[in-house]
């Protein structure tokens, strides 16, 4: 009977990690605190932004890092046009684009002719 209740203990405590981790969050991924309090996400660009939808806290600075893999000129450049800042985006490399949204909002980001579309939602 003890082993029993162990048991149950454990599994429901494996379906609140599953809640926790997986079922509960918001929409988008959720940018990771790094080196002197940057947030900090890493993007892969392939036929789209993947993640798409970045969260991030406004009136910090973001730093955001696209490795674009695919050789489709559609996706070789980055363009963020809330904040003036655009790279390019060469094959296999890492390319970080920093700012920092000082306003709660959401801000698009995308390739040079606006077909890949991509978001940073500040709050
Ligand atoms: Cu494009």
């Amino acid at each position: 009977m003890t082993v029993l209740i162990v048991d149950l203990a454990g599994l429901g405590f494996i379906a609140l990690i599953i809640w926790y981790f997986w079922l509960s969050k918001p929409q988008g991924s959720l940018a990771v605190i790094g080196a002197g309090g940057v947030q900090e996400a890493f993007i892969v660009v392939k036929g789209g932004y993947s993640p798409d939808t970045i969260r991030v806290e406004a009136g910090q600075p973001v730093k955001l890092v696209f490795n674009r893999q695919e050789a489709d000129p559609c996706s070789g450049k980055v363009v963020f046009d809330a904040f003036g800042v655009s790279a390019d985006l060469p094959e296999g490399e890492n390319v970080s684009i920093e700012f920092t949204p000082s306003e709660p909002g959401e801000y698009e980001f995308a390739c040079q002719m606006g077909m890949l579309r991509g978001r940073v939602v500040a709050s």
